[in-house]
């Protein structure tokens, strides 16, 4: 039925947006079979890199010192500097509040052993049912890394066991540091030589078919620093081109490039002394015209970038744009890039994932972006409005199951 009031559109488009269940096309959660490579709970939520970074911007403490720290004491300190000491109204700050508040908790007591408690009383089976029926999150892509020795032999041994989750060949290793992983795929019995000759070309294509079809994994994933070029004579490139690049197209599966991460710009905030650069627009272009027969799934990390990847994306239908990543993850940039895709791309984009690397932060990562993204696309439908079309409910629940997942199957099945 014709949608005929204009003001009938808002609480249609977030009533759509509020119920729709997800695909996040990239978490660094696990299914519960992989033991406490799954992390949760309170303890971790608060220690989550982002805090760890805002913490010490007001602690003189030594990192180092830091992180001998018990996973609770630090949770204490950051509680104690960033929501006792001053107002959380950092987006990772405000965040831990949305989880508590979505978990039915009382955020007014400010009582962090009370919030230990609850979620403490949950089994891990418990509380990944109880997470994603509060994030209403359907499907959980994982980040799946083979030279992580835990993780490797999971997956020689039980595998996945929760259909919820889905695999994803990580390969940053291979691709940013070949000397080192070349003597670890030698180990594992590939025949491949650090000056990657014809053998180890065919060699490490053997080893990506095979942890891909292991992982039974939707897509071959590699973050990537703003210098990434290719073509270039660098190993990097050459796997790229001559390993990755076929072996997907065999396995008709997408190249998930994440690129702009400036990794351990201050080494001793380890996980969460990353930054940011932009990178170089031009590949994107070589790689979506030299391979039209590939599909690639591109975020990227600098603000810098995202006009210019939506323009890509539009010359290029095996480019698919995902996510406001990481320094990305923010209201004000979350709605002027979703404005820009929706403006150039259409519907054709996915507008976030989660990032989560804590399975809590599916709560306040989903209700943040929804509320973001609805109100944008309000305004588009209103715009639309404005003309005299007359959209339907179900139209519009069509266009919001396509961008929170839809869409992405659909590009995985081409
Ligand atoms: O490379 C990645 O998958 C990044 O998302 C992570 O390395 C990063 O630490 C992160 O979790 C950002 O949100
Ligand atoms: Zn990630």
């Amino acid at each position: 039925m014709q949608i005929t009031k204009v003001d009938q559109l808002r609480d249609v488009v977030q009533r759509q947006v509020r119920d729709v269940e997800i695909t996040d096309v990239h978490t660094h959660l696990y299914a519960e079979n992989f033991g406490d490579l799954l992390l949760w709970g309170v303890d971790e939520l608060l220690t989550y890199h982002y805090l760890i970074a805002e913490f010490f911007r007001y602690s003189d403490m030594e990192y180092e010192a830091f992180f001998q720290l018990t996973k609770k004491e630090q949770a204490d300190r950051i509680w104690q500097a960033l929501f006792v000491e001053r107002s959380p109204v950092s987006e990772a700050q405000r965040g831990v509040l949305t989880v508590f508040k979505e978990l039915g908790l009382d955020v007014s007591s400010r009582d962090l052993n009370a919030y230990r408690e609850y979620v403490g009383s949950f089994s891990t089976a418990e509380y990944i049912d109880r997470v994603l029926e509060v994030s209403r999150v359907k499907e959980v892509v994982m980040t799946n890394d083979p030279f992580d020795d835990q993780e490797r032999q999971i997956w020689e041994t039980a595998g996945n066991k929760d259909s919820r989750f889905k695999g994803v060949l990580r390969v940053d290793p291979l691709l940013n540091s070949y000397p080192e992983a070349c003597g670890t795929l030698q180990a594992w019995g590939y025949e491949v030589t650090p000056d990657l000759d014809t053998h180890s070309v065919r060699e490490i294509r053997r080893f990506l078919t095979e942890w891909a079809q292991r992982m039974d994994a939707l897509y071959l994933a590699v973050s990537l620093p703003p210098t990434f070029v290719v073509p270039e004579h660098s190993m990097r490139s050459r796997i790229v081109e001559e390993c990755v690049l076929p072996v997907c197209r065999e396995l008709n599966i997408p190249f998930a490039m994440m690129i702009g991460v400036k990794k351990r710009v201050n080494y001793k905030l380890e996980l969460a002394g990353d930054s940011v650069g932009k990178a170089d627009i031009r590949v994107l272009e070589y790689l979506c015209s030299t391979y039209p027969d590939n599909k690639f799934l591109v975020t990227m990390l600098a603000r810098e970038n995202q006009h210019e990847l939506a323009v890509t994306a539009r010359k290029f239908r095996n480019l698919f744009v995902f996510g406001c990543w990481w320094f990305l993850n923010n209201p004000s940039i979350i709605e002027e890039t979703t404005r820009v895709r929706l403006e150039l791309l259409g519907l054709s984009f996915a507008p976030q994932h989660s990032d989560a690397r804590v399975l809590d932060q599916l709560v306040y990562k989903w209700n943040h972006s929804r509320s973001i993204i609805a109100d944008v696309l309000t305004e588009k439908y209103t715009d639309l409005f404005q003309t005299g079309w007359r959209p339907t409910e179900a139209e519009i629940r069509r266009d919001v199951e396509a961008l929170f997942g839809g869409n992405f199957w659909t590009f995985l099945r081409k």
